[in-house]
């Protein structure tokens, strides 16, 4: 999979080029040669997001009553952030059992959200209620609250920055000290907004995104909000393993060190490592 991230970002390297190469043509009557330089391509094609499917590496039991609205791997253990009120709440997960080896449960009314983990400290999302909590990342005890406006969907870091997604098609980046917004971008799919972002995650510079109710991630440029890919997991959960129709895809996790992606649902039995396969 590193090779698959170094020939992306590759080719993202070399359609940013052309793109600037085609605004700077336009602007200056650059004379550049087109025919002796095939990386000149029209603006359109180098917008086209690339389609990745899949191949599952393996296969981890996850607790099927966690309503995962948070993911992340650290450390060789995964972080989990679960939903519902009364049901909320977040857990230090071990990746090979699934056992949870802390836990901290949110008290109503609260539905937990997306979770990031930054600088020793777990951020964590609530839904409606426009505040989210602080843990120590070791002890999971709360060592603060910050607020914001709207809906917490999904989180996840860069890190410098926490990166909020609402449910709408914005995303935005907030200092994890004053808690204000630095800046928003819209996510676009050509010209087509994405809407309902869900869980994120920072994976290689580019942003992650479940949609909600869809079985593909986009993978989303943090500088622009252009998708840049679609990841396709249709059919990654058997048939039969949940009924629930909330029971969606949601959750990746990416492990930098072992360079591994991790992707669950809501109520999912199953978490899975995943290997991307370029289609397009
Ligand atoms: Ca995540």
């Amino acid at each position: 999979m590193f090779s698959m991230f170094r020939i992306r970002l590759l080719v993202t390297v070399a359609l940013s080029l052309a793109s600037l190469q085609c605004n700077a043509g336009a602007n200056s009557e650059s004379s550049t040669n087109k025919a002796s330089n095939p990386a000149n391509k029209p603006a359109e094609t180098a917008a086209a997001p690339v389609k990745y499917g899949y191949e599952i590496v393996h296969i981890y039991p996850h607790d099927p009553a966690a309503f995962t609205q948070g993911l992340v791997f650290t450390d060789g253990k995964l972080l989990e952030g679960t939903g519902q009120p009364g049901r909320s709440s977040l857990r230090e997960v071990e990746l090979q059992s699934g056992h949870v080896t802390k836990k901290v449960d949110l008290p109503e009314p609260y539905f937990g959200e997306g979770i990031a983990l930054l600088n020793n400290k777990i951020y964590q999302l609530t839904w409606q209620h426009q505040i989210g909590f602080i843990y120590d990342a070791q002890k999971f005890e709360q060592v603060g609250k910050f607020n914001y406006t709207g809906e917490g969907w999904g989180l996840t870091t860069d890190g410098h920055s926490l990166i909020l997604s609402d449910g709408s098609n914005r995303i935005r980046f907030i200092d994890p000290d004053s808690f204000q917004v630095t800046r928003t971008i819209a996510v676009l799919d050509d010209k087509v907004p994405v809407n309902e972002l869900n869980e994120l995650e920072y994976v290689n510079g580019e942003i992650y995104a479940n949609i909600w109710h869809d079985d593909r991630i986009a993978t989303i440029d943090p500088q622009t909000g252009r998708v840049t890919g679609w990841i396709d997991l249709t059919g990654i959960l058997p048939p039969g393993d949940v009924q629930d129709e909330e029971a969606v895809l949601n959750g990746i996790a990416f492990d930098q060190s072992g360079n591994r992606l991790f992707v669950t649902g809501k109520l999912w039995p199953r978490l899975f490592e995943i290997k991307l396969k370029r289609q397009s």
